[in-house]
Formats: C-alpha cells, structure tokens, sequence
C-alpha cells in the first residue's frame, strides 16, 4: 500500500482516534496513560468552530488539547481549570455578545490561531504549534483546513452548532442537521495517512452527528475506514436511550436514528468493527452481531480518571 506523503516523516501513528470534545478528552486523557502519548493522534471535529468578537474558536481540538496538557476545567468539560473571565466582562460593558463563555487564558489561544490563520497558516500547521507549546506528545490534527460547519435547521431556521447548543442552550426543536462546506472539503494526507498507517482506529465516545458526523461527512474520510487495514472500533456516547452528556439524543433522533447503542452502530456500521458498548446495554448485543458489528460489553461511564484508563484498556484489548 502507498500511503499518503506527510511533511512530517516520523514513523506512522499506532493508534489513531476519531474525536469530538467532553467524552472523547476524557477517554484520550486514560489512553495516554495506556499507551505512550506519541502513540497517539488525535482527529479533531472542527464542525463546532466558530467566530466570536474577530475571533477564530476551535471548541473540539481546544477540548483535547487541554486535556492532553492537564489544563481541562473538569467541571465544564472544555475550557482552562482556575479560569477568569475579566475580559468576558468587560466585553459586556461595551454591548458586545457574551453568551458564549471565553475564559482570558482560552483567549490566548484563538488570538495566536486567529493570527496565524490570518498569516497564512494552515488549521493543521496551528493546531500543531498549540499543542507543543501546551507540552501535548499526542498528534491533534483538525480533519481538514478547509471550513467544515455544523448547522442547525430549527422552526426558526438555520443555527450554527454553538448558536443552538450554547445560546439556544439546546432547547429548540431540531428538524435537520447539516454540515456547510463539508461536501467541497478534503481530509489532509495527515488525516488519510493516520486512518491508513493505525494499528488500530478508536471512535471515541463522542456524539455521532455533531462530532464525528461532520468529520465523516468530509469526502475521502469513510473510504479510508472502509479500507484501512486496522481494526475500527467505536465507543457509544450513549447509555441506554439517552446520551451520556449533551444533545445527541435530539440530534439523532432528527436524523433518523435511534437513540441507542444500535444507533450509533448503525451510523457506522459501514465500517465499523467493534463497538464497546454500557452493561446497561448488554441486551444489543445480538442484533449488533447480526449487522457484523462484535459487541464488547463494559462499564463505559468516565466518572473518574481510574474510570477512563480502564475504559481505555477495555477498547485496547479489544482490537486483538
Ligand atoms: N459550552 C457551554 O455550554 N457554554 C459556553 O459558554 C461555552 C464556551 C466555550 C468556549 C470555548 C470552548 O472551547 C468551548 C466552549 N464551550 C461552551 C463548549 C462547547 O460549546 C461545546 O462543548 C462543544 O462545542 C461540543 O463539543
């Protein structure tokens, strides 16, 4: 096989990770204490991104990077622990939109990947400069320097993903969801030659419409699943009918899946070889074997950080 160049000619990932942002940091937080951190790269959603006061916000890749560095507010799940919020404030006494909540060291890191981009710099070739200079051993790699936005078709209209899920709090009524730009992006060689070159490929448990769909949804990316060599398994974000956190229940049920381990089989099952799946849940296994999809029953909440090494070490072994 000949894979994709790469400027950077290190030898290829071993494992390599599909991620969105709260459930996927915490269960790459316990992979790096399974496997040595450069093992790992790390395949960001950028469908969350978005632009607040000139701007450029990359919600999903900042989530796993923080939490790579030690740095994850655990409590909100994204943001920099013993944040302050002083220039939040003072935004809002000169009129200008708060409702989405920057942190005064977060802002450090749109400003320097606002003025790199705007230098010319790829999403790829920032996202790399933040999480070394975060001391972050995994690869983060945004899935394609191309824009790729989440949106949401409400009765009011169309949202960006954060309009809906931080403004809107999540409360309105979801009719579609769609992914601007995705059909006229590409994956960068980076991203085809991590699927192509993993030993084994780990879709964390993250949203499957909101996090991993915009990243699927990007020509190329199912084809490189579909034929990698490496076993793909996956990790359902959700836990009986509802989802471990967040609006995936909404979001899959508005495309047409149900909301369930099953569900999240289904929206993979074109290439997906293991799902790891809640004890709750253990009741699927049969039908996930029918759609070829081999079950591994677990205890998948992260309630801890012994919680997510051993869930970690679960969907390790799980790839032999
Ligand atoms: N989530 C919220 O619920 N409220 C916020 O005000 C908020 C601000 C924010 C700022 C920077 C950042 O990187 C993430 C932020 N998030 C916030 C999280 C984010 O909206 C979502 O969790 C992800 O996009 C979904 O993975």
């Amino acid at each position: 096989m000949v894979f994709p160049q790469t400027s950077d000619r290190r030898r290829p990932p071993l494992i390599t990770a599909l991620a969105g942002g709260t459930g996927a940091a915490k269960f790459l937080r316990g992979l790096t204490r399974v496997i040595q951190p450069d093992e790992l790269t790390v395949i960001g959603n950028t469908g969350d991104d978005t632009r607040m006061w000139g701007l450029h916000v990359s919600p999903d890749l900042d989530t796993v990077t923080y939490a790579l560095a030690g740095l994850l507010d655990d409590t909100k799940g994204w943001g920099i622990r013993e944040e302050s919020f002083r220039c939040l404030g003072a935004m809002a006494a000169l009129g200008r939109e708060t409702w989405f909540n920057l942190g005064d060291r977060d802002l450090a890191t749109h400003l320097f990947r606002t003025e790199c981009l705007r230098a010319g710099q790829s999403l790829t070739e920032v996202t790399e400069r933040i999480r070394r200079a975060l001391g972050v051993r995994s690869e983060v790699l945004p899935a394609s320097d191309s824009p790729v936005r989440t949106r949401v078709l409400t009765p009011g209209g169309w949202l960006g993903f954060q309009e809906f899920f931080v403004r809107e709090k999540a409360q309105v009524e979801v009719l579609d969801v769609d992914y601007a730009g995705a059909e006229k992006a590409s994956p960068t060689p980076a991203v085809l030659n991590a699927i192509a070159a993993a030993t084994a490929v780990i879709i964390c448990p993250s949203n499957p419409i909101t996090s991993i769909g915009p990243i699927l949804a990007i020509p190329g990316i199912s084809e490189a699943l579909l034929s990698t060599p490496a076993r793909v398994l996956a990790v359902s974000p959700i836990v009986g009918s509802a989802p471990v956190s967040g609006p995936a229940g909404k979001l899959m049920a508005a495309k047409g899946l149900p909301v369930s381990a099953m569900g999240v089989g289904l929206a993979y099952r074109a290439w997906l070889d293991v799902l790891v799946l809640d004890c709750r849940d253990g009741g699927l296994a049969p039908d996930l074997t029918r759609l070829g999809i081999t079950p591994v029953i677990t205890d998948t909440i992260m309630a801890n950080r012994e919680a997510e090494v051993t869930l970690a070490r679960t969907v390790l072994e799980a790839r032999e």
